[in-house]
């Protein structure tokens, strides 16, 4: 407590202890690293050397919108970009309330039991105010946020989707640079952000809920395409019966589907995420994925169409920023929403004008 503190006339309580799934240890780096800031190349030091307080500092300037935080960031990532790439990447999407965060902890706990070290981010760009649903979710992920072999990080916020996506994929790679061997991408499966995450992973799944009315209902035939593997979560209790049965029709569903260019047919399976039953029996056909994908070098293919397709991405991003961020432009804008309203100009006309001016 601050020493100052005493002087004041509001009497201050004691703070609470210190709850244990605070790792001394981390307590330590922290305030180790909080007396100054680390320099890039330090950074990327204790990044290569699986220090997670350097990752998540990197992944803080990688979501900074400072200028000068985000240079940082990229020399950080130039660094470490040659020590990424050696992991799994696993989209997992679902609607809400289907058991997404307490299936990542087990999950992950049993990923860690293998010997993997595990690094959980999220893609959620609805959840600005709230800070991702990750960070209030640290109870449902109580064990795993315990494990020196877990790195858990709640999605950035306040920022468009490709922009959230940006900052995921880069962080993506700090994690790997750190060590992390597979890397669970979490997503609310209820819009667009499925087709950002897809994106950058190499295998997606999507929980699902048997016995939620009619079976196929509410979810969206261009999610249930993306997927390589559907989990019928919550199977225990009087629902283990139902969750079978949706496994046929999920499985029926999906024969509809054309064939992917992976060469893998996507399948379904059950799981209790409660009680970790079914775990095993996920990851087992994750593994058959990654071996089939491997061979055929679907794997590689699929990771090169991806950077690609961020390079674009990227590069439309930034262009778009950089022109509407322009003071000429945005007053320019301004002036001609005006006259292509009343007919003074045409649409056509006035963007010509003002991209003439923008790269004059
Ligand atoms: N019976 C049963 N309940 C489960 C299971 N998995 C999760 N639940 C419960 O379902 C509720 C929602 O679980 P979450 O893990 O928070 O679901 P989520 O998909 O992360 O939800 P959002 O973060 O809101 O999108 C919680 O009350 C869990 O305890 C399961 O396998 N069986
Ligand atoms: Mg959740």
């Amino acid at each position: 407590m601050n020493q100052n503190s005493k002087k004041s006339a509001l009497k201050e309580n004691d703070g609470i202890e210190q709850p244990d799934s605070i790792s001394a240890k981390s307590v330590v780096q922290i305030q180790h690293f909080r007396k100054r800031q680390p320099s890039a190349n330090e950074l990327i030091t204790a990044i290569l050397n699986g220090d997670k307080t350097a990752l998540s500092r990197a992944i803080t300037l990688v979501e900074s919108t400072n200028p000068e935080h985000l240079e940082k960031a990229n020399e950080v990532i130039q660094g470490c970009l040659p020590h990424a790439n050696k992991s799994v990447r696993i989209g997992i999407t679902g609607v809400p309330g289907v058991g997404k965060s307490t299936f990542i902890e087990a999950f992950g706990k049993y990923l860690t039991s293998l010997g993997k070290k595990v690094a959980v981010l999220a893609v959620d760009p609805s959840s600005s105010i709230s800070h991702g649903s990750i960070l209030g979710d640290k109870t449902r992920m109580e064990e795993l946020v315990k494990d020196e072999n877990a790195f858990i990080r709640p999605s950035a916020s306040g920022e468009s989707l490709g922009g959230v996506a940006r900052k995921t994929r880069e962080s993506i790679m700090l994690c790997e640079a750190c060590g992390f061997d597979t890397i669970l991408i979490e997503t609310v499966g209820v819009g667009q952000s499925e087709t950002a995450v897809h994106s950058m992973v190499d295998f997606f799944l999507l929980l699902n809920l048997a016995g939620a009315g009619d079976e196929l209902q509410g979810i969206k035939r261009g999610i249930m395409e993306m997927a390589d593997l559907i989990v019928i979560n919550k199977a225990d209790g009087d629902n283990i019966t139902k969750a079978k049965l949706a496994k046929t029709e999920y499985n029926r569903a999906l024969h509809l589907f054309p064939m992917k260019n992976s060469g893998w047919s996507p399948t379904v399976t059950t799981c209790s995420a409660i009680e970790k039953e079914g775990i095993d029996s996920v990851w087992k056909i994750i593994e058959e994925y990654f071996h089939l994908t491997k061979e055929n070098n679907y794997f590689n293919t699929k990771r090169a169409n991806q950077n690609q397709y961020w390079l674009m991405e990227t590069i439309n991003d930034q262009l778009k920023n950089n022109f509407y961020n322009n003071p000429e432009i945005i007053q320019l804008l301004e002036e001609n929403k005006k006259a292509v309203s009343t007919n003074e100009i045409s649409p056509f006309a006035a963007a010509f004008l003002l991209l003439k001016k923008y790269f004059k």
